[in-house]
């Protein structure tokens, strides 16, 4: 299908393109929003903070700019054994190459909000990586069904690597540094959404397809995105202006943590 075609189907499937536009808006009220709180932050550590969370909203709104206009959408043929081998599946790739790119800047920001060494963070973040791009590979290797579920499996162990970080590590030095209750919270509420995402994948029409329709995967992403991206970084960010003495005084990145010395 050309890209034309693409973005007429896509438009023709008001839910789906829905899941699209709603996004598109709330990222840019999230840009605007966001901009206003940060105007008068002074530490380096909370700028940074907001620079990186500041870069979830502006590749969101490139993400679901692209899927609307069909750039990043292909249909392909689903392998043999795939429960719809044989047809082709609308595949939203964007999604999961946009991830490796706002997913990291989310790692960042919790990171020095918990004031973590710079060795978790890099696993952190390049482990991420890893699972967005071998996502992304799942979601494109139309050769064998086997395969496809290869990388999904590859992506899960990188995904672990992850939650290990964020559920062990940075906990530590949260207490530590005295931001253990906001880190709590936004640790419950990444970890809580992100566990969707594969979930929805595998039960979608890339996966399993028990869910079929494409729009409901997408609003299933949609609605995930909405929590994980806007609703965390609002949380994140009105904590930070509020309490910008405490991060502060925070040992510099690169010096170890209050933690692990
Ligand atoms: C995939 C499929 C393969 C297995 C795993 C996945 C995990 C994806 C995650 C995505 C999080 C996205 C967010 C986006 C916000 O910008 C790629 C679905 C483990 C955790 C938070």
């Amino acid at each position: 299908m050309t890209q034309p075609e693409i973005f007429e189907a896509v438009q023709d499937d008001a839910l789906l393109s829905a899941s699209f536009w709603v996004n598109i808006a709330l990222a840019g009220l999230s840009i605007l929003l966001f901009v206003y709180m940060g105007r008068n932050v002074e530490d380096p550590r909370s700028q940074l903070i907001f620079v990186a969370t500041l870069m979830v909203p502006l590749v969101s709104i490139s993400s679901y700019t692209g899927l609307v206009s069909g750039l990043t959408i292909s249909f392909l043929e689903m392998p043999a054994n795939h429960a719809l081998g044989g047809e082709e599946v609308l595949t939203m790739w964007g999604r999961y190459l946009t991830w490796a790119l706002s997913t990291p800047m989310i790692l960042l920001a919790l990171g020095l909000l918990a004031g973590s060494n710079v060795t978790d963070l890099f696993t952190a973040i390049v482990a991420d990586i890893g699972m967005c791009v071998t996502g992304l590979a799942a979601a494109l290797t139309v050769s064998s069904h086997g395969l496809r579920w290869f990388w999904y499996f590859i992506s899960c162990m990188f995904f672990l690597v992850v939650l290990y970080v964020l559920l062990v590590k940075w906990p530590e030095d949260a207490k530590a540094n005295g931001t253990d209750e906001i880190f709590n919270t936004l640790k419950i509420l990444t970890v809580a959404m992100w566990l969707g995402y594969p979930i929805f994948w595998a039960l979608g029409a890339e996966g399993i397809a028990i869910i079929e329709s494409v729009a409901i995967t997408s609003w299933a992403y949609s609605g995930l995105d909405i929590v994980a991206k806007y609703i965390f970084a609002f949380l994140l960010l009105n904590w930070v202006v509020n309490n910008e003495s405490i991060i502060a005084d925070m040992p510099t990145l690169g010096s170890g943590s209050a933690a692990s010395g």
